[in-house]
């Protein structure tokens, strides 16, 4: 029965290093089951931050960025052979588990997210992450501007009215208005990330007699990132 399976053998390309992109399912409905607050959920960021922690540890992930319900997960050693079923069901499953885990709420329906793999090259990492954040501030500008609009008018009337404008209108028009983007939290505008950071630590040895430098890295959730640059990405060890 074997040769039913026959999506089984579909393979990541040798030696390529991967983006995992996973998705929130139909999560406009779970942020109206869950009551989330609009437009940004404080609470459901922190969730989001913590799932993205698990990830990190349980696939070894070099980087891992998160915004609005999506989160992409950039891995230099690809898991179980490259086999794109299985790392698509178990990443997808583990992250819905660890999402219900870190909720502390009762869920009427079990939440899910899709998955998908992106074989990338190193040339390719900071154009992809910089498309990612690029969306992340469009996601801010309106979300932002229809809760505004909709404070105002009907959801008909405000959603016909966000349509007819571009992003920078659709700034403008909330500026005017006493909401400056500009001053708002970080992480709205330019999602969070999760990357291994070093720290310095100085121990004594005893056999020498003498103080000893040594560096211990931990994971770091940094949710002030920077708009994504070569220079940036190096830094944190991102690409070479
Ligand atoms: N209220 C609230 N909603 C949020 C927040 N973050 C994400 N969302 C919701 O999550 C949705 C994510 O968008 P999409 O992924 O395009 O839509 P989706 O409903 O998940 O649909 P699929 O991904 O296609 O299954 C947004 O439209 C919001 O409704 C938040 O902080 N607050
Ligand atoms: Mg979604």
């Amino acid at each position: 029965m074997k040769e039913f399976e026959v999506y089984s053998s579909l393979k990541v390309p040798k030696n390529s290093k991967i983006i995992i992109r996973l998705d929130g399912r139909s999560f406009h409905k779970l942020a109206r089951d869950l009551n989330l607050v609009k437009p940004y959920d404080d609470n459901f960021y922190k969730v989001m931050a913590e799932v993205c922690k698990d990830l990190f540890n349980e696939f070894s992930a070099r980087f891992v960025y998160t915004f609005s319900d999506e989160i992409s997960l950039l891995l230099d050693n690809v898991p179980f052979e490259g086999r794109v079923e299985k790392i698509n069901s178990v990443v997808a499953s583990f992250t819905a588990s660890s999402f219900v885990m870190h909720y502390d709420t009762d869920f009427s329906k079990p939440p899910a997210f899709d998955s998908r793999i992106i074989p990338i090259s190193d040339d390719d990492v900071l154009k992809y992450f910089k498309w990612r954040q690029d969306e992340s501030w469009r996601n801010c500008v309106n979300s932002h501007g229809i809760s505004y609009l909709k404070s105002k008018y009907s959801n008909n009337e405000a959603n016909d009215k966000i349509n007819g404008l571009k992003l920078n209108e659709i700034h403008e028009l909330l500026f005017q208005n006493g909401i400056n983007l500009n001053d708002i939290e970080t992480y709205k505008k330019r999602g969070i990330g999760i990357y291994r950071k070093y720290k310095r630590v100085v121990g004594f040895n005893k056999k020498e007699n003498r103080d000893q430098v040594s560096y211990r890295s931990y994971v770091h959730t940094d949710w002030e990132l920077p708009k994504f640059s070569e220079d940036f990405l190096k830094e944190i060890g991102v690409i070479k």
